[in-house]
């Protein structure tokens, strides 16, 4: 049988719907574009809803009593029921939009940290997380006398959970894990590490930001208390994300930042927060983004995020394939089956940034360096990883190639030092 006919999607036939991946670049080399974790690309669909939106719908939400501020608004709302069916959220009011999963962890440690955490509590994240899952609690541990913990991997790149045990006590108030990590590509147990956490009385914040375009987001199954995504990795603009948590959660945490909008009355000295979600939205929102993020959902929901995840691992274990064909090659994470379509790596005797350079000379994109995740790289002993991440529209040909650019790549690097 013909291969490209037992892959659960058709490649060639959604990457007619991306302009930019059909672009050449430096002497007329096709762009292979494997960074789809630093940012993915946008299909016609997306590109067509904004165009659309400037060109006939546009106006600020929630605002004007005029026929135009009605249209915009009805197009943002019911991007954010996309997003809340996408979720499984329970409510509607339970997404929030912000600008993208840093903020909406931020919002998550001044709002909530703040109020409920105090000298001598603990938070734990784990060692694996990117710097806007990390940060955010350095800051809260400062701020409140807080003590921050961390959950150890393992030489596969997987979390210690008997470790996590032992770090969770009556003073943990809340744990912060990605649910997929964006230099390994593993994908952590989210249901295990709720179910531990609220045991012993803690709270779970769930960095899904490199999870949601790839395979199912259920609030409700994973049952934790936070959950934050970005648009730009799921095919939506910029300038926009999600935090959802459970409304109790929200209707106690106080406003993040004050504004317009997220106001039911204001006095010269005081204000009376407005429900939610606006509450939390304060300011103008990312507007055409939301709405993006809405046609961006429809996207992949009409090709099937199951699909998605099936053919990513199709390519991530072509990718570990060629990459060990090569030679000289260390790649980190754990094994297939516990892999997204991230594959970090370094190469003997070649620095990463040289390694992505070289690639990028034929025309492959990949990412190179500590990828916002410093701690991390500490403990896999290295400064630097090139990276490879993929998504839908890229191809097994676009692997090979990768194999034999690093090839070659390796090759020059040998020629140099001679
Ligand atoms: N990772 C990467 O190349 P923002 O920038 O707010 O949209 O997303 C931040 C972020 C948070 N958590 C995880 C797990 C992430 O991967 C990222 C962004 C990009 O890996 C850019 S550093």
């Amino acid at each position: 049988m013909d291969a490209l006919a037992t892959l659960p999607l058709d490649p060639q036939a959604l990457r007619a719907d991306f302009p930019i991946l059909s672009t050449t670049i430096h002497d007329n080399v096709p762009l292979v574009y494997l960074d789809s974790a630093a940012t993915t690309q946008r299909p016609r669909q997306v590109i067509a809803a904004i165009v659309d939106t400037y060109e006939r719908h546009y106006a600020n939400v929630h605002r004007g009593i005029h026929w135009l501020s009605d249209q915009s608004t009805d197009l943002f709302e019911e991007a954010r029921e996309s997003v809340r069916a996408f979720i499984n959220a329970p409510a509607r009011e339970e997404v929030i939009f912000t600008h993208g999963t840093t903020e909406s962890i931020n919002l998550v440690a001044r709002s909530w940290g703040d109020a409920n955490v105090r000298t001598g509590d603990e938070i734990i994240a784990t060692v694996m997380e990117h710097h806007s899952n990390l940060v955010p609690w350095q800051q809260l541990a400062e701020r409140s006398g807080a003590v921050l913990r961390h959950i150890p991997i393992d030489d596969n790149g997987e979390l210690i959970l008997d470790e996590f045990d032992k770090l969770l006590s009556e003073r943990t108030r809340l744990v912060a894990v990605s649910a997929v990590s964006n230099v390994l590509g593993t994908i952590n147990p989210i249901e295990e590490i709720v179910r531990r956490a609220h045991a012993a009385g803690a709270l779970v914040l769930v960095d899904a930001a490199q999870s949601a375009a790839h395979m199912p987001t259920d609030v409700q199954r994973w049952n934790a208390d936070f959950v934050a995504i970005s648009g730009h990795k799921m095919l939506a603009p910029t300038g926009v994300g999600v935090l959802w948590s459970r409304r109790e959660l929200l209707d106690a945490m106080p406003p993040f930042l004050g504004g317009g909008s997220m106001i039911r009355r204001v006095k010269l000295d005081s204000f009376e927060p407005a429900d939610l979600p606006a509450k939390f939205e304060a300011g103008t929102p990312p507007i055409v983004p939301a709405i993006g993020l809405g046609a961006a959902i429809d996207y992949i929901n009409a090709i099937g995020l199951e699909k998605i995840h099936a053919y990513e691992q199709i390519l991530t274990r072509r990718a570990h394939d060629v990459l060990a064909d090569v030679g000289g090659v260390k790649i980190f994470g754990p094994p297939l089956e516990n892999k997204a379509g991230i594959v970090s790596f370094t190469v003997e005797g070649v620095h990463a940034h040289d390694v992505a350079q070289l690639l990028d000379r034929q025309g492959i994109a990949v990412r190179a360096g500590h990828h916002c995740t410093m701690p991390l790289h500490k403990r896999l002993g290295v400064t630097a990883t090139a990276r490879v991440s993929f998504y839908f529209y890229n191809t097994l040909d676009e692997i090979d190639l990768l194999g034999r650019a690093l090839a070659d790549a390796k090759g020059v690097f040998r020629r140099r030092k001679a």
